[in-house]
């Protein structure tokens, strides 16, 4: 593996899956493969799980980790490129990747939307501008369009709770106070529709994900429909993509609640965290024994391990 953008470098996911499986039962196997290695983890946004579990996952791999937050850090950076610099951002990301690149072996970089234009969000620039000027292999830890090491973990997760051979997982949209990035379902439904599960996305009108990730989903607008007889409830919220950016105004809650949840296949609740609560699942769903989001979370050590040491086993 070069990069680990989207689902598209992952290859077959089912051996990826495999991978982070070994990863978890023999955590340390490798771990001279990484020696004098540097991983260099870059936040242009808050993180916990995605920090944490990737620092572990690389310190695994007996690599050295450096992480840099460029929220408040770093000199605010320019990505359009051919602007003239006289404004308030001090370094251009043309110097700043290539110089990240100059330090670092494996660069993972989490960077989100704008949310105000769906064209410069889908064109990744900042992805795309560490790719081109760092000259190593990048790991994407949430970019504008996607968060693919959340859904490998996803995955995983899945793949250890289902009792049958095709769970029914359902996606479904719920309630936030703030308009959130597509990332987290995009990636989601994208790692989804390359399993042969049945997959359901259950949403509002008018927060259709875009056409490239949502597949073969079936989509309805009804969530007690599409709770029936759901093995899995993957609960997470997204601003429009179509009027891009905006939050719902409508009067339904989308909560997950215990009363939704009794139309289930007595489902596992999914989530990748941080979660509202009480405003995205009830307190007694998260509490409850169907709860998997902290394994989910877990998870994203192997998943993040899977990658780095495929990165690290080909470059
Ligand atoms: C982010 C999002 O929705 O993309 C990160 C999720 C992993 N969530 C928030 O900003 C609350
Ligand atoms: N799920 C996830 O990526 O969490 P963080 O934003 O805390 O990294």
């Amino acid at each position: 593996m070069k990069h680990f953008l989207s689902v598209k470098e992952a290859g077959d996911i089912m051996s990826l899956v495999g991978l982070a499986k070994a990863c978890k039962a023999k955590p340390y196997e490798n771990k001279k493969l990484g020696e004098n290695k540097t991983m260099g983890l870059i936040f242009m946004n808050p993180s916990l799980r995605t920090r944490l579990s990737t620092q572990k996952a690389a310190l695994n791999l007996g690599m050295n980790v450096m992480i840099m937050s460029f929220t408040g850090e770093g000199w605010a950076l320019e990505t359009e490129e051919g602007v003239i610099m006289n404004g308030d951002k001090a370094e251009h990301i043309i110097e700043a990747a290539a110089v990240v690149g100059e330090y670092c072996d494996i660069i993972g970089l989490r960077s989100f939307p704008s949310l105000k234009d769906q064209k410069a969000d889908y064109a990744e620039p900042v992805l795309n501008a560490f790719v081109k000027y760092s000259g190593k292999p990048l790991v994407n830890m949430e970019s504008a369009t996607r968060h693919p090491l959340q859904s490998l973990a996803d995955v995983l997760t899945i793949e250890e709770f289902k009792t049958t051979e095709k769970p029914k997982v359902v996606l479904t949209w719920a309630n936030h106070p703030r308009a959130l990035p597509q990332s987290v379902p995009n990636s989601f439904a994208e790692w989804i529709n390359q399993t042969d599960y049945e997959f359901v996305i259950a949403q509002p009108e008018g927060f259709e994900l875009s056409k490239e990730f949502s597949g073969k989903a079936k989509i309805l607008y009804n969530q007690d429909e599409a709770f029936e007889g759901a093995d899995f409830i993957y609960a997470k919220n997204w601003s429009s993509y179509k009027h891009y950016g905006e939050r719902y105004f409508g009067k339904e809650s989308w909560m997950v609640s215990a009363e939704k949840m009794k139309l289930t296949n007595n489902a596992k609740f999914m989530h990748c965290l941080p979660v509202r609560r009480n405003v995205i699942v009830e307190d007694a769903v998260i509490d409850s024994t169907n709860s998997i989001v902290i394994q989910e979370a877990g998870n994203r050590v192997w998943a993040a391990q899977a990658v780095i040491q495929s990165i690290l086993q080909t470059n």
